[in-house]
C-alpha cells in the first residue's frame, strides 16, 4: 500500500513538472522525481505520451556545484522513450533538464531533481 502511494506520488510529480501547455507529457521517469539514487553510474529513462524526435531533443545535468553538461541521449528502445546514463557522479543534489520535441512539432520541456547517495 505504501509503495503505491509513494509510486503514484512520484508520478503526480512527474506530471506537476511539465507546462501547464504540454504537447509531449512526461508520464514517468527514472530517476523518479527527489528520489535518492546511487552513484557513481545513473540510468536516465523519460516515458512520454507521444513519440519524440531525438535529434530535437536535449538532456541537460546541472551539478551540485550548478555546472551544466549535455547528457549524451541513446537510441531509443521505444519512440516515445529518451534514454541516457549520467556517469561519474558524486553525491549531491542534480537537475535533469529535459527538452522535447513531439510529434505534433511543439516542443515541451521540464525538470526532474534527484539526489545522488
Ligand atoms: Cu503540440
Amino acid at each position: 500500500m505504501n509503495m503505491i502511494r509513494s509510486l503514484a506520488a512520484a508520478l503526480i510529480f512527474c506530471l506537476t513538472s511539465v507546462p501547464v501547455v504540454a504537447h509531449a507529457i512526461l508520464l514517468s521517469c527514472v530517476p523518479t522525481v527527489n528520489s535518492i539514487v546511487k552513484g557513481p553510474d545513473t540510468p536516465i529513462r523519460l516515458r512520454f505520451n507521444s513519440r519524440i524526435d531525438l535529434k530535437r531533443s536535449k538532456l541537460l545535468l546541472v551539478y551540485p556545484d550548478g555546472t551544466q553538461r549535455e547528457l549524451t541521449i541513446s537510441s531509443q528502445d521505444s519512440p516515445d522513450m529518451l534514454v541516457s546514463e549520467a556517469k561519474g557522479l558524486s553525491q549531491g543534489s542534480y537537475l535533469i533538464h529535459w527538452q522535447v520535441l513531439a510529434s505534433d512539432g511543439h516542443i515541451t520541456r521540464g525538470e526532474i531533481g534527484f539526489k545522488v547517495q
